[in-house]
């Protein structure tokens, strides 16, 4: 399985999650596992920036897929709904798409690290996965989602929306 993170803090965030969930249906001919959405906190944002709309979905790749082909596809989706080439790190985006996990493939490149490095540890990201994939162990990782979640400490705040 496949495991792509939406964000958006930009527009009408909801509604472009919801979208975005109905485009990446047709990277899949199986139907795709989706969270429900949640509002979180900005973490290592600018100040001032809007709060995250934030969701998970799980997406059965079709076998010609690569990590390299489907990122690809990702990029394409984000600049369709408006994302513009990034000025200020972290900045407020339409929409960002994170491949998280892509079965168990590992990778470092420069445009492609296999797990995300950071989605262990972002209750933005954690939060929305348990409710798909409680069970999952991200590869290099040696706990299961829902225990990484329980373990975070209680700073960023999400709710379900
Ligand atoms: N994405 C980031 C940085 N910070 N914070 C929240 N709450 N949600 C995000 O999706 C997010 C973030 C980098 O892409
Ligand atoms: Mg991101
Ligand atoms: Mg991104």
């Amino acid at each position: 399985m496949v495991f792509v993170a939406l964000g958006s803090n930009l527009g009408d965030p909801a509604q472009i999650l919801r979208a975005a969930m109905a485009r990446l249906q047709h990277f899949s001919d199986a139907p795709i596992v989706k969270s429900s959405l949640w509002q979180t906190a900005p973490v290592e944002c600018p100040p001032g920036s809007p709060k995250f709309v934030n969701a998970v979905v799980g997406l059965p790749p079709r076998k010609s897929e690569t990590p390299e082909s489907l990122l690809k596809k990702l990029r394409a989706l984000e600049t369709k709904f408006g994302r513009q080439p990034k000025k200020i790190l972290n900045e407020p985006r339409p929409l960002d798409l994170d491949l998280i996990a892509f079965g168990n493939e590992i990778r470092n490149t420069p445009e492609l690290i296999l797990p995300h490095p950071r989605a262990h540890q972002r209750r933005f990201v954690l939060q929305p996965l348990s409710e798909i994939a409680a069970e999952l162990i991200l590869p290099g990782q040696t706990k299961t989602v829902a225990q990484l979640l329980a373990q975070l400490p209680p700073d960023e705040t999400v709710t379900r929306i």
